[in-house]
């Protein structure tokens, strides 16, 4: 609702530590219509295939999203249907504008990778937002049995809450 705030460019697994599986991918549903307007995703064709770029915080705040150098021009907008969903590996380069309307932008994103990377994370230290500061929680092979966690925020390790609408 008119945030204007865009997401900066950034590839996921910058926020990551050094994994041994660096395998990922995000599902990004959307929850209303998202179109260019209102601040749809942007992806990189083939960027998942690149390096990981250099990437810095975007802001002065202790968490302050991560960007790196990056144009439009690289990227192509995934306008979707509420029900949609556009998905993206840990290194692909993605983005998305501000929302310039004044409907909302709502997406529900899962983030999916190795049980294994997640427990590497833990022993370095990271809790997934278990303290509190992510609108997110920890979904193992263990709770596959309760899909119904799935509509309570879950996902498996999630890189960073979505732009708020
Ligand atoms: O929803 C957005 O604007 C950004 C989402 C994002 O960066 C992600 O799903 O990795």
């Amino acid at each position: 609702m008119q945030t204007d705030t865009p997401t900066p460019a950034h590839q996921d697994q910058s926020y990551w530590p050094e994994l041994t599986d660096k395998r990922a991918v995000s599902v990004w549903v959307a929850l209303d219509d998202s179109t260019v307007e209102n601040g749809c995703m942007w992806y990189g064709p083939r960027t998942h295939l690149q390096p990981l770029r250099a990437h810095y915080k975007s802001g002065p705040a202790t968490n302050a999203a991560l960007q790196c150098d990056a144009s439009e021009a690289e990227m192509v907008p995934m306008p979707l249907t509420a029900g949609g969903a556009g998905l993206h590996a840990g290194r692909t380069l993605h983005y998305s504008r501000g929302n310039k309307t004044d409907g909302p932008r709502r997406a529900y994103i899962l983030n999916f990778r190795p049980r294994a990377a997640i427990e590497q994370e833990r022993e370095k230290g990271f809790d997934h937002g278990r303290a509190g500061h992510v609108a997110t929680a920890v979904r193992t092979a263990k709770d596959d049995s309760d899909a119904a966690a799935h509509l309570g925020g879950a996902s498996l390790g999630a890189a960073h809450p979505s732009t708020p609408v």
